[in-house]
C-alpha cells in the first residue's frame, strides 16, 4: 500500500487529499487535515476521485475510429501514424484550418499548463477556443481594462472583510471560481460569526443565499443596472472613505457623475428589487469597515457581463476597498505569472488583436468566441476550419447550440480528441487519445494560484510510475505537437529539451543568473517538473538558483508536502499593475461604451426565463458516469409554485421547455426557493445520441441546457459571450402519467 498526498484537481477549491493506493488502484480518499490552504476540506466529488480513476467505462487505450463509424483500440504508434498521415496537410495548406479546442481540466493539470502552447504554436492557428469566452471573458476583459492583466484578477479577502456581497455564484454547491479559497462554508460562517455581513444577489435562495443577512432575488442579466443603482446611491450621499481611494486611480468623479441616473427608483422594476432594498445594500457596502464584492458565472454569463464585472470593481475602488485587508487584493503566486514578471515592454491589451473570419468578432486572450466555433467550421470558404484538436474538453455539451456544434463536428475532416472518455464531443473524433491516471501526474496550481485567497504554495508529486501502455499528458501534447511541425521523428525528449531551453533563459533573466547556472540547477529533471522548477526558483519567494539562499524550490515543497504559508494576501499596488500607464483608468473607453446598450435594453418582464445552477457531484459534463448525481431533483426544471400553479404542474411532470433555439424535455420540480418568473436547470446533461461509452451516464441521460442556447443572437457585445442566464422560454406540459 502507498499513501500519499494529492491537490485535487477538480475544482477552483484545490482541496489537498491524502490518497492510499492498493497496488495501481486507489482505496481510499480522505481529507487532509495539514493542507496549508485547505486544512481538511474535501467535498464529495474530491472523495470520489477513486471511483473516478477506477470507472471502467474509462478509455485507457487510444481509439481508432473505424470505417462503420466504431472505434477499435489500438497501440501508440498506430494511432500517433494515423494522426501523421493526415493532420499535417491541414497544417501544411492553412494552419487555420485547424482548430483547437482546451477544455476546462487542461486548467487543472501542469501538463496543458505547460505545454499546450507547444501544440498551439505548432499547429500554427489562431483558432483556439476554450471555455473562458463561454465562462469568465466578462471578467477576464473587466480587470484586464483596469489592472493590466486577465489573469491577474483582484480577489474578496474573504477571510478579514466585514462584508461580504457574492453576486452570481454559490459557492457553497460550486466550490467557488476565481476565488481559490477551499471550505467557503466555513469561511462565510466565521465573517458571520466575527459580526461581519453577507450578502447574495441571486434570482435563487440557493444554499449560498440560505447563509446570508440579505439575499437580493434579482431577476436574471440585470446586475449592471443593480451594481449602476448602488453607485447612484454612494454617489448621491457622497463616498464614505475617499482618502481611502489609490492615488494611482483615475475616473473616480466620471464613474460616480455616470451612476447618477441609474436611480434606484428607475431600476426596480427592471431588477426585480426594491429601491429601498437597494438603497440599504449601498449603505451597508460603503460604511463597513472593509468590504468586497464578489461576482462570478451568474455575472458572466449573462447579456450584460461585461458591464456587470466592471461595475463590482469600481464599486470596490469607489468605496476605498481596493488593496486593502478585507477588500479586494492580488495575490502573489510562487511560480509568478503576468503581474509579477517586470515589464519589458509597452504593454499590450490581449484583446481584438485579430479576428473571427466568419462574423469577425474579436479575440481576447489569445482566442476567439466559443460563438465562433461552429461557424468557423460550418461556413464554406477559404480559411474554413477543417480539422480540430480537442483536449479535455466537451463542446458538444458546453458551448451554446449544441445541435449546430454537433453538426459541425460531424462534418469535419480530420478530429484528434485527447480525453478518457467516449462522449458527445469526442464520438465525432477521428483518433481518440486517453491521458494516464491522475496518480502518475505531480500537481502545483500554476494558474490557480492566482485566485488563492493566501499565498501558499503546494507540490504533490506522482504517487504512481506511468504503467505499459501509457502516455503522459504532456508526451501527448509534444508528440501531436512534432507531428503538426511535419518532424514527427524528433523525441519527446529533444523536444522537451527544447522547451525547457527557452523556459531556463527566461528564469535566468528573471533571477539575474547565468542560464548555464540555472541549466544545470535543474539538470536533474525533465518534463512538467522541470518547468516548475524553472518557475518558482525565478518566481517571488525563489531561491534564484543560489545554492546557499534558502527560497523556494520543488525540492523544498517536495519536502513539505503539505504546502508552504508565506502568508494572507499583501498590498501590491502600484507594482501590480501592468496597464499602459501604469494607472488605473476606472472608465475605460471599450466597456463604457457598452452603457447606451444596456439603457436601450427593453428590461421589462419577458414571461418566464431559464437560468443554470450546478450540482454537488457534477462537474460541467464529464461526472455524470463516474459519480452518479445524487441530488433532489437529478436534472429538474425548479419552478416556484406560483408558476407552477400558473402552468398547471405538479412535481414528476414531464414539460417541453422551449427557447427560441430549440426544444428538450424535463421533469418539473416544484421549489420555494425559485423566484416567480425564473425557472432552472443544470449544464452538461443530455447523455444521448449514439456511440457513447458511458453507461451510467446515458442510462439517465438527461435533458441539454445549451441545446436551448443561442451562438448568434443576442451576446455580451464587449466579449462575444453568450447568454445562457436569462433565457425566455415557454414550459408546456407534456405528459400527466407520472401524477
Ligand atoms: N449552460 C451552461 N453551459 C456551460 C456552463 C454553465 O454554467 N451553463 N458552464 C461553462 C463552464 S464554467 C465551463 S468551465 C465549461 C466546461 O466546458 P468543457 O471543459 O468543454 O467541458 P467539461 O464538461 O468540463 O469536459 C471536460 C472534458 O475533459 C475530459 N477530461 C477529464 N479529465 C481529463 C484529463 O485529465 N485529461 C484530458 N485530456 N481530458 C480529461 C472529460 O472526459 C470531458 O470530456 O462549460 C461551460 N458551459
Ligand atoms: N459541483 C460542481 N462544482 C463546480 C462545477 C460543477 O459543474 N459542479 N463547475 C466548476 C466551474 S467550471 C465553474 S466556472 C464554477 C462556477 O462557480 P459559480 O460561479 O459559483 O457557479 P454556480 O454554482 O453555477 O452559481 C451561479 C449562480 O448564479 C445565479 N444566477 C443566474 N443568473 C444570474 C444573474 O443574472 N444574476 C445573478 N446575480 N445571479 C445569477 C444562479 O442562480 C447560480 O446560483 O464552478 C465550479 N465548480
Ligand atoms: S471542493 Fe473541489 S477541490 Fe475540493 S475536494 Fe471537492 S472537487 Fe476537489
Ligand atoms: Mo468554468
Amino acid at each position: 500500500m502507498t499513501v500519499g498526498q494529492r491537490i485535487c484537481p477538480l475544482c477552483e477549491s484545490t482541496c489537498g487529499l491524502v490518497v492510499e493506493l492498493t497496488g495501481r488502484s486507489v482505496t481510499s480518499v480522505a481529507p487532509n487535515p495539514d493542507d496549508a490552504l485547505s486544512a481538511g476540506h474535501s467535498c464529495a466529488k474530491g472523495l470520489g476521485l477513486g471511483r473516478i480513476e477506477n470507472d471502467p467505462d474509462r478509455i485507457r487505450t487510444p481509439l481508432l475510429r473505424t470505417p462503420s463509424g466504431d472505434f477499435r483500440p489500438v497501440d501508440w504508434a498506430e494511432a500517433f501514424a494515423e494522426i501523421g498521415r493526415r493532420l499535417p496537410e491541414f497544417v501544411a495548406a492553412d494552419p487555420g484550418s485547424c482548430a483547437i479546442y482546451h477544455g476546462n481540466p487542461a486548467a487543472h493539470h501542469l501538463d496543458a499548463t505547460f505545454y499546450l502552447g507547444e501544440l498551439i504554436a505548432a499547429v500554427g492557428t489562431r483558432n483556439v477556443y476554450s471555455p473562458a469566452s463561454v465562462d469568465t471573458w466578462p471578467k477576464n476583459l473587466a480587470h484586464m481594462l483596469l489592472y493590466g492583466t486577465g489573469l491577474g484578477l483582484s480577489l474578496p479577502d474573504i477571510d478579514r472583510t466585514d462584508h461580504l456581497l457574492i453576486l452570481g455564484s454559490n459557492p457553497l454547491v460550486s466550490n467557488g471560481s476565481t476565488v481559490t479559497a477551499p471550505g467557503m462554508d466555513e469561511r462565510l460562517r466565521a465573517l458571520r460569526k466575527r459580526g461581519g455581513t453577507l450578502v447574495v444577489v441571486d434570482p435563487v435562495r440557493t444554499r449560498t443565499a440560505e447563509m446570508a443577512d440579505v439575499h437580493v432575488p434579482i431577476l436574471p442579466g440585470t446586475d449592471a443596472l443593480f451594481l449602476l443603482a448602488v453607485l447612484a446611491v454612494i454617489a448621491e450621499e457622497g463616498p464614505a472613505r475617499p482618502e481611502r481611494i489609490p492615488d494611482v486611480v483615475d475616473g473616480v468623479d466620471e464613474a460616480l457623475a455616470m451612476a447618477r441616473e441609474f436611480s434606484p427608483e428607475s431600476v426596480a422594476g427592471a431588477c426585480g428589487i426594491d429601491a429601498e432594498t437597494i438603497r440599504a445594500v449601498a449603505r451597508g457596502f460603503a460604511t463597513a469597515p472593509a468590504a468586497v464584492a464578489h461576482s462570478r458565472i451568474g455575472t458572466c454569463m449573462q447579456e450584460f457581463g461585461t458591464l456587470a464585472n466592471w461595475l463590482v470593481e469600481v464599486l470596490t475602488v469607489v468605496t476605498g476597498n481596493l488593496d486593502r485587508p478585507g477588500g479586494a487584493m492580488f495575490s502573489l503566486p510562487a511560480a509568478g505569472g503576468p503581474n509579477t514578471w517586470p515589464v519589458t515592454r509597452p504593454p499590450t491589451l490581449m484583446f481584438d488583436r485579430w479576428r473571427s473570419r466568419v462574423r469577425g468578432l474579436p479575440e481576447a486572450l489569445g482566442e476567439l468566441p466559443a460563438v465562433c466555433f461552429a461557424e468557423e467550421i460550418l461556413t464554406p470558404g477559404p480559411g474554413r476550419t477543417r480539422a480540430l484538436i480537442t483536449i479535455a474538453g466537451n463542446p458538444a455539451r458546453s458551448l451554446p447550440n449544441s445541435g449546430v456544434v454537433e453538426t459541425a463536428l460531424e462534418s469535419l475532416e480530420f478530429m484528434v480528441s485527447v480525453d478518457c472518455y467516449l462522449n458527445e464531443t469526442t464520438r465525432h473524433a477521428d483518433v481518440i487519445l486517453p491521458p494516464p491516471p491522475l496518480m502518475t501526474r505531480g500537481h502545483h496550481d500554476v494558474t490557480l494560484s492566482h485566485f488563492q485567497i493566501r499565498n501558499v504554495a503546494r507540490y504533490t508529486p506522482p504517487l504512481l510510475e506511468l504503467g505499459d501502455g501509457e502516455l503522459g499528458e504532456w508526451q501527448i501534447m509534444l508528440r501531436l505537437a512534432a507531428i503538426a511541425q511535419g518532424t514527427p521523428d524528433r523525441t519527446v525528449a529533444e523536444m522537451d529539451d527544447a522547451v525547457a531551453a527557452v523556459a531556463v533563459r527566461r528564469a535566468a533573466k528573471l533571477s539575474g543568473r547565468d542560464p548555464g547556472i540555472v541549466e544545470s540547477a535543474v539538470a536533474g529533471r525533465s518534463g512538467p517538473q522541470r518547468l516548475l522548477d524553472l518557475r518558482l526558483r525565478s518566481g517571488p519567494y525563489g531561491d534564484r538558483f543560489d545554492d546557499d539562499g534558502d527560497g523556494l524550490t520543488l525540492a523544498l515543497l517536495e519536502s513539505n508536502p503539505d504546502g508552504i504559508d508565506f502568508g494572507p494576501l499583501q498590498s501590491r499596488l502600484p507594482g501590480v499593475l501592468r496597464t499602459p500607464s501604469g494607472r488605473i483608468d476606472l472608465m475605460p473607453e471599450l466597456i463604457t461604451a457598452d452603457l447606451p446598450r444596456l439603457r436601450a435594453a427593453s428590461m421589462a418582464p419577458r414571461g418566464l426565463v431559464l437560468i443554470n445552477r450546478r450540482q454537488r457531484r457534477g462537474m460541467n459534463s464529464w461526472l455524470h458516469n463516474a459519480l452518479p448525481q445524487t441530488d433532489d431533483g437529478q436534472c429538474a426544471l425548479l419552478t416556484s409554485p406560483r408558476d407552477a400553479v400558473e402552468l398547471g404542474v405538479v412535481d414528476g411532470d414531464l414539460v417541453a421547455v422551449t427557447s427560441p433555439t430549440s426544444t428538450v424535455v424535463a421533469e418539473i420540480r416544484v421549489d420555494d426557493a425559485m423566484r416567480p418568473g425564473v425557472v432552472s436547470m443544470p449544464h452538461g446533461w443530455g447523455h444521448d445520441g449514439p456511440g457513447l461509452r458511458t453507461s451510467r451516464a446515458a442510462a439517465a441521460p438527461g435533458a441539454n441546457y445549451n441545446a436551448l442556447v443561442t451562438d448568434t443572437g443576442h451576446l455580451d457585445v464587449p466579449t462575444s459571450s453568450p447568454v445562457f442566464n436569462g433565457i425566455p422560454v415557454t414550459v408546456t406540459l407534456m405528459s400527466e402519467e407520472k401524477r
